[in-house]
């Protein structure tokens, strides 16, 4: 039987365990990357596992979230960030250089590699040929100690591409097409994998925003071959020595298979709150924006930004319109100056900002109360911009850049401008990544910790008898921004958990953390796809600080899920999803003879305010079980002889 190109590189890479469905398997990870917003957790749990020396090939520290710097704490991150990476050996990129998976993509990245990095849009590297999975942040602490990384062996889905573009419709509306297709819980428990005659005329580029917006099913990656076009975008960067052809065997079997006629797709865009909820632009017709932002690691490479400056070129933004964009990185920035296409974007009337996330994570450029904002990025989850009552629609670059010339959401087609095929050029990285100083040894590199970095909390041994209060009870599709939000004034704040959980789901319930102050334990009632989206494990972090000790939900998304089972804190699955209807807030509920029970399939959870039991599905692995019999990963690791 042929191999999927996804199994290939994970049989590559196995450590242990065998990879067939519903083994655990453990592979090694080649590469780390890590950005300052998850990334002081990341350093902070690195530097409690001592390890003299990391196992990885390449690890590299990214400053790209928070850059606006509105006080000290920002900039004590960087400062200590860059202070853990010098101690380690680990590259570190400076604010400025633009976004992190941008800027590995075009650096880095290598077909056939993996990559674990601790937020969840890694898989952009699979537009390279790589298996990139997006993770929790001891996850990624703990693949640089120990070279290695256990995850559930997924399913693969094959998506066969055959056809070719049309002129307005590009990389973003395949995935706006998969996602409407799929639904952003379609998947959970799968990699996603292209092939067939379409997938050549796709650039790198184009397959990255494809990949990175695969993080949008909940799958564990998505991954492209790597072909020609793999070849002449490494070569271009300078890096065609990083090059190897990839492909899946012609006769590979996919668990399900989908076929897209990329001929077929039109302009699209996903309406507010979720990115799955995509329609054509034309039957969405030309309602009014206010705002349209572009940039993101989805669509901020040189091929976008160029379609971008050369559809507005000699043309102006509608008066009505604010246009913000933030290039992907420093090297596109340069060559966009030398090049004239950036003049051509000031001349038109964008507002060009820093290379960085911006925006898209709500630093910065929140749109006016009630506004219609169209952006490029990934997530349109609702108040993610700053701004709870604005309704975000995520399009291609050319869709937006079209869009705000007008002043209304337009279809590119029903216009006469020309697309003009934008070529890639020769771009050498900027050099501006840091290494440790030769010479120089961890003892001799001392940790610089700004006031704002406090230690992040550890759970204590499961209990035998665990009883809490349900504090909580949400809907389905609950996200992390959901759980933990962020915008410019929580961001600085990643450093200090016990301050951020004054916040957690402020937008949902804002009396949850005092109500969990005054139970001590307690637990949340979730419904469907719970804890999708980011990567945060501040999502897990700040509930276990709260006291949070398990949360029964009707299904999880993968990362939160592993954020949770990390903190110690137990994501348990309704057997039968009627119950969720029967847990009230206030209730009481107790699992007795916990540390037993875990160990089970099936454990039992006693509602002592009505009198009934639930059954609740744990299908925990045994290294599971023992990270939260032990009270999570760090305390789990620390109770092993050897790191
Ligand atoms: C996001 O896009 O939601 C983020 C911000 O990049 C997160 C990481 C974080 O919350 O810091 C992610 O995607 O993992
Ligand atoms: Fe940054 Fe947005 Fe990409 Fe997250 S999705 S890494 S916030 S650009």
């Amino acid at each position: 039987m042929g191999k999927t190109l996804a199994y290939k590189i994970l049989e590559n890479h196995l450590v242990s365990g065998e990879l067939s469905k519903g083994n655990e398997i453990t592979i090694k990870i080649d590469q780390t990357l890590t950005q300052d917003s998850t990334g002081t957790m990341v350093y902070l749990q690195l530097e409690e596992l001592d390890v003299e020396k990391i196992k990885t090939e390449i690890s590299v520290a990214y400053i790209d979230h928070n850059t606006l710097q509105t006080g000290f704490e920002n900039a004590d991150d960087h400062a200590f960030i860059k202070s853990v990476a010098n101690r380690h050996g680990i590259l570190f990129s400076k604010p400025g250089n633009g976004i992190c998976h941008q800027l590995h993509l075009e650096n880095y990245g290598i077909p056939g590699k993996t990559l674990l990095g601790s937020d969840s849009h890694t898989p952009t590297g699979g537009g390279l040929g790589m298996i990139a999975i997006g993770a929790g942040g001891l996850d990624v602490a703990v693949a640089m100690a120990k070279g290695t990384y256990s995850l559930g062996v997924p399913d693969v889905i094959g998506i066969k591409l055959t056809g070719k573009l049309p002129a307005w419709s590009s990389a973003k509306d395949v995935i706006l097409h998969v996602l409407k297709l799929l639904t952003v819980k379609g998947g959970v428990g799968n990699i996603v994998e292209y092939f067939g005659e379409g997938v050549k005329t796709l650039s790198v580029t184009d397959r990255a925003t494809i990949t990175n917006m695969g993080a949008e099913l909940g799958a564990t990656t998505s991954v492209f071959p790597s072909d020609e076009n793999t070849r002449q975008y490494l070569k271009l960067r300078g890096r065609e020595d990083d090059f190897v052809a990839l492909s899946a065997d012609a006769d590979a079997i996919y668990d399900k298979l989908i076929e897209i006629d990329l001929s077929e797709i039109n302009p699209l865009a996903a309406m507010p709150h979720s990115p799955d909820n995509v329609d054509s632009v034309a039957n969405i017709g030309n309602i009014k924006i206010d705002q349209v932002a572009i940039g993101s690691c989805t669509n901020s490479s040189y091929t976008d930004l160029m379609k971008v400056a050369a559809i507005l070129k000699g043309r102006k933004v509608h008066p009505e319109v604010s246009l913000v964009i933030s290039p992907g990185s420093s090297s596109i920035m340069a060559q966009m100056a030398e090049n004239g296409a950036m003049a051509d974007l000031i001349k038109a009337g964008a507002r060009v900002i820093e290379n960085s996330c911006g925006p898209c994570i709500g630093m910065g450029q929140s749109p006016k109360s009630g506004a219609v904002s169209l952006r490029t990025f990934n997530r349109n989850f609702k108040g993610r911009s700053g701004t709870n009552d604005a309704s975000v629609f995520l399009v291609s670059p050319e869709t937006a850049a079209v869009s705000a010339i007008y002043g209304v959401l337009t279809d590119g087609n029903t216009t006469d401008i020309e697309l003009p095929h934008i070529e890639i050029v020769k771009a050498p990285p900027v050099d501006s990544f840091i290494i440790m100083p030769s010479g120089a040894t961890k003892s001799s590199i001392p940790v610089e910790m700004g006031p704002n970095i406090k230690p992040f909390p550890k759970n204590t041994a499961l209990p035998d008898k665990v009883t809490v209060e349900v504090t909580l009870k949400t809907g389905d599709n609950i996200t992390t921004d959901d759980i933990m939000p962020s915008d410019s004034r929580l961001l600085p704040y990643r450093s200090n958990v016990p301050h951020l959980s004054n916040y957690c789901f402020e937008k949902i319930d804002n009396e949850f953390p005092a109500r969990c102050n005054k139970a001590g334990a307690c637990a949340i009632i979730g419904g469907d796809n719970y804890g999708q989206g980011s990567s945060r494990e501040h999502a897990a972090l700040a509930p276990l600080h709260l006291g949070i000790k398990f949360v029964i939900a009707k299904s999880f998304a993968r990362i939160h899920r592993s954020n949770l089972i990390n903190s110690g804190i137990m994501p348990l699955v309704f057997e039968n999803a009627d119950d969720y209807n029967d847990i009230e807030l206030g209730n009481t509920l107790v699992i007795e003879n916990a540390v037993e029970q875990i160990k089970n399939p099936i454990i039992k959870v006693k509602n002592e305010t009505t009198g009934k039991t639930y059954n609740a599905v744990t299908s925990f692995s045994e290294f599971e079980t023992s990270m939260i019999e032990k009270g999570g990963k760090i305390n789990y690791i620390k109770s092993q002889t050897e790191v």
